[in-house]
């Protein structure tokens, strides 16, 4: 049976190289999608192949583009791949775009993902001209079944001059039920708090409403979502999830959390998916999460019994789990709740809830300033995603990686973090594979002393600390957070030089 069952929307189907005309040189086009999942299939490539067809006859065009967040080969790959892109926002992960934004070629503006949508309806970035949005099904009555994620939808429907519709029946039509899209939003000065009081509490609509007189093309498709194996978990990470999931027992123990922990939000990445597998298999019950993206790791703790239910705004699943849950997805309902990602990650709810956030880190610094973007302080790998927004507004927030890459070349603890993403106002407990550094209440050299000692690799330590007590020898008048300027980033330096810190 159709998908879209709607008949007004049903008349404006078509290919998706006829959807791609709408799309013009300079437009401002947003488009759906989160992590790999729910992002328009068919449209980008079209659009990429005009493109190429005008760079070809010597003409310009580029497009701006927005989305949720990361998206996949068919979107950022293909689009990145046609020079296609001036300008992208607020986030991505694709390597082709990685590419293009060191370059030069695109500008990237890497924005806390609960900051886009509000910052799109404020006007600050202009006018969008296009929206591109993936759906699972459009009802009779003209209201859309978002699939596997939700991220900025709701937000490009409203405002876009016209709307181009993907449907993929690759989704299941068991996704009507599984979203929550808030309406409620009005800007300052006429905001109203936001009544989230638990995790899976509704405060919206299941279904995504557009105006069917801006809609100006409904394409049908039938592809999975990008769906990336994840590294089965290496030793290195498990010390790291066992680091982490002692260091919650020891805070049930002194009463600051209680039994069943705070609702967790875990980051991307396969430290992050270890780390979830650890809790499977620990003693925790009756958990919650209240975060942005579900990966492997969580369906299986929600498999396992363990983890009850699920707040998110997308999933970012292997293969293997996205088929599996296909096939499964009447067994989740009510146990996971997708929103729209000003909601997955706003600072109001974070904060009330008292989220436990878990994330990755590139490096940090001896203070606890966290790097989570930049390679050697110029290039950026993917951005800071929700980062921020769950770090600087938690209960308790933990970064985490190895203590070294690159097979030891690079340390991930060094005197001065070549970028800055959050600072030690906002970190609170360091975790690598050699042990966890908690930063609560610390000054900065005691901040400082614990980062070294517990967290450093130990061919880094000894040089840590040299570093550590000359800095504070050659400031007699600068002891709160002591460095020696011309030396502070000379282990990037180094790097940079001779391949090695
Ligand atoms: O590169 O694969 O080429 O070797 O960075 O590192 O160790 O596999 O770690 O997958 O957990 O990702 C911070 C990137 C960590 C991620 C980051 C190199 C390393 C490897 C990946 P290779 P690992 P992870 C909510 C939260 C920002 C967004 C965020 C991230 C690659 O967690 O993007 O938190 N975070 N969102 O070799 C140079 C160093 C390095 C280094 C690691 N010190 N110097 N390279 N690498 N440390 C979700 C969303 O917001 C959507």
């Amino acid at each position: 049976m159709s998908r879209i069952t709607c008949p007004e929307l049903s008349t404006k189907t078509v290919t998706a190289e006829e959807a791609a005309r709408h799309i013009d040189n300079g437009q401002r086009v947003a488009m759906s999608g989160f992590t790999g999942s729910g992002y328009p299939k068919a449209v980008p490539g079209a659009v990429a192949a005009r493109a190429q067809a005008a760079h070809d006859k010597g003409e310009d065009f580029r497009i701006e583009l927005w989305t949720g967040a990361s998206t996949a080969p068919e979107l950022d790959g293909v689009l990145a791949e046609a020079n296609a892109v001036s300008k992208r926002l607020p986030f991505q992960s694709d390597p082709a775009m990685r590419s293009s934004i060191n370059a030069g070629d695109t500008a990237y503006v890497d924005t806390h993902l609960s900051h886009a949508a509000q910052q799109a309806w404020f006007g600050f970035y202009g006018n969008l001209d296009v929206a591109v949005v993936e759906v699972a099904a459009i009802l009779p009555n003209g209201l859309l079944v978002p699939g596997s994620s939700v991220g900025n939808s709701k937000t490009w429907l409203d405002l876009a001059d016209k709307v181009i519709l993907e449907v993929n029946d690759w989704h299941p039509r068991g996704y009507e039920g599984f979203h929550d899209v808030y309406y409620g939003t009005r800007r300052p000065p006429e905001r109203l708090p936001i009544q989230l009081l638990e995790p899976m509490q509704r405060i919206g609509d299941p279904y995504l409403r557009v105006d069917p007189s801006k809609v100006v093309a409904v394409v049908e498709t039938n592809a999975p979502d990008r769906n990336l194996p994840f590294k089965p978990a290496d030793e290195d990470s498990k010390a790291i999830a066992s680091h982490l999931v002692d260091f919650l027992r020891h805070e049930i123990a002194a009463d600051r959390l209680p039994p069943e922990l705070l609702p967790l939000q875990s980051g991307v990445g396969n430290v992050a998916n270890a780390v979830m597998g650890n809790l499977a298999d620990s003693e925790f019950e009756g958990l919650t999460a209240y975060t942005e993206v579900i990966q492997d790791g969580m369906l299986d703790l929600i498999d396992s019994g363990k983890l009850a239910s699920v707040s998110a705004t997308a999933f970012s699943l292997s293969a293997e789990r996205a088929a599996d849950f296909n096939d499964r997805i009447e067994s989740y309902k009510g146990r996971i709740l997708l929103r729209t990602q000003e909601m997955s990650n706003h600072p109001e709810a974070i904060r009330r809830l008292g989220v436990i956030a878990i994330n990755g880190m590139v490096e940090a610094d001896i203070y606890g300033n966290v790097n989570s973007t930049h390679v050697s302080g110029s290039s950026i790998i993917n951005g800071i995603g929700g980062s921020g927004d769950f770090a600087r507004n938690a209960y308790l927030n933990f970064f985490v990686s190895n203590s070294q890459a690159k097979a030891g070349a690079i340390s991930a603890i060094v005197p001065f973090a070549s970028h800055i993403d959050h600072t030690e106002h906002d970190t609170q407990i360091l975790v690598t594979e050699q042990g966890l550094a908690d930063l609560r209440g610390l000054p900065p050299v005691a901040r400082a002393r614990k980062i070294i000692d517990n967290c450093a690799h130990p061919d880094y330590r000894d040089r840590l600390n040299d570093y550590l007590e000359r800095a504070i020898a050659a400031n007699p008048t600068g002891r709160h957070t002591p460095h020696i300027l011309a030396e502070a980033l000379s282990w990037h330096e180094k790097f940079q030089t001779t391949g090695h810190m």
